[in-house]
């Protein structure tokens, strides 16, 4: 499915207040087709009617990249990724975590309502103890509460993710819950905005694409890249010979030709009776991501040969957003008794 954006009138300075959606994402690596599948064309779309804030989560890539300066460039072409992609700082706003201190200071105040046990229980928490067992560090433990601590900052009621997000999410509103209880209705109760792939998987076929399991397709790498990483993929494991029928509805690169053309249907019947091979469609599959991310490469580069405007675009982003931080702050100390 493509997503076609109509034009949209420039917003009015003093438009009346809209509903507020915020979400992040990690700079932890390149951006990749299940990031834009699953989260970035919501932001996108998502910018023409709400009050949008989008977040480069830096302190939570702190949980598994410790390298400083891969964690710097990898925010800055993160932001000149989802820049390129379509988010336009006139419509919505676009800032580091780490450059709002208010998220971490109110993390840890949701600390204090938020029972270990639930924290223990997260499935994500589960998965990088697996992942990175040399690395179980106490970031990984309370990640769920500081995404929280993000999106009840601005008190934004909507939040475009994948579906990886779910457990998260629903953790997020059992933190503002026990939060209410406890010191009074302050705030809403988060809801995910799922897109039509809440779920891509990786080139091995089994499990999500991620940055950190390495299973990507990079949208905005070049087109040889892009080749060789669709080309890599797996398909129907018990498709062995080029004769055999394949399964469209087990096979990733099928299942991944649905967003990318009308005629979807037709390359599943062509598989299903070995009119074509697994080569051939993920040639043409190739060639379509290639095709749809032109635009965004290009731009890409333009942003990236000038990094300063980048810079500027993030640095204004955590400025405007400083009122609303510190005026939920205000509030949240008050209630508490921390002044
Ligand atoms: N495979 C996916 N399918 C659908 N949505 C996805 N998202 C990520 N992968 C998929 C959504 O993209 C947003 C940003 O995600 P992220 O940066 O937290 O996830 P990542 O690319 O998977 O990065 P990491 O570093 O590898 O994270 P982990 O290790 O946590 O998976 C989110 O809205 C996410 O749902």
């Amino acid at each position: 499915m493509t997503v076609e954006l109509a034009p949209q009138p420039a917003l009015a300075p003093l438009a009346a207040p809209r509903p507020l959606i915020f979400s992040g994402i990690q700079p932890s690596g390149i951006v990749h087709l299940g990031n834009d599948l699953g989260a970035i064309r919501n932001y996108v779309m998502l910018q023409y009617e709400y009050e949008a804030i989008y977040c480069i989560v830096d302190y939570h890539a702190l949980t598994s990249t410790h390298d400083a300066a891969l964690l710097r460039r990898r925010t800055r072409e993160m932001a000149a990724s989802l820049l390129a992609l379509g988010l336009d700082p006139d419509r919505c706003t676009l800032f580091v975590q780490s450059h709002r201190p208010e998220h971490t200071e109110l993390m840890w105040l949701l600390t204090t309502v938020t029972p270990v046990s639930w924290l223990e229980r997260t499935p994500t928490y589960k998965d990088k103890i697996a992942n990175q067992p040399d690395d179980v560090n106490h970031g990984l433990l309370t990640y769920p509460v500081l995404q929280a601590a993000d999106i009840v900052i601005y008190k934004a009621s909507l939040v475009p993710v994948g579906k990886d997000q779910a457990a998260h999410l629903e953790l997020s509103r059992e933190i503002v819950r026990a939060f209410n209880y406890r010191y009074g209705e302050t705030f809403p109760e988060p809801q995910a905005v799922y897109t039509s792939a809440p779920v891509v998987l990786g080139t091995d076929g089994v499990k999500k694409m991620s940055k950190s399991v390495g299973n990507t397709i990079e949208i905005l790498a070049s087109p040889e890249e892009i080749r060789k990483q669709v080309m890599s993929m797996v398909t129907d494991t018990e498709r062995i010979k080029r004769t055999d029928p394949g399964r469209p509805g087990v096979c990733n690169v099928c299942q991944l030709h649905r967003f990318f053309g009308d005629d979807y249907e037709e390359i599943w019947d062509g598989e299903a009776t070995a009119r074509t091979g697994c080569v051939d469609t993920k040639k043409l599959l190739a060639q379509r991501i290639t095709e749809r991310y032109a635009g965004a490469r290009e731009r890409y580069a333009e942003l990236m040969a000038h990094p300063a405007d980048v810079d500027g675009i993030l640095e204004a982003g955590a400025d405007r957003l400083k009122p609303k931080a510190a005026a939920t702050m205000a509030e949240v100390k008050e209630k508490m008794g921390l002044r």
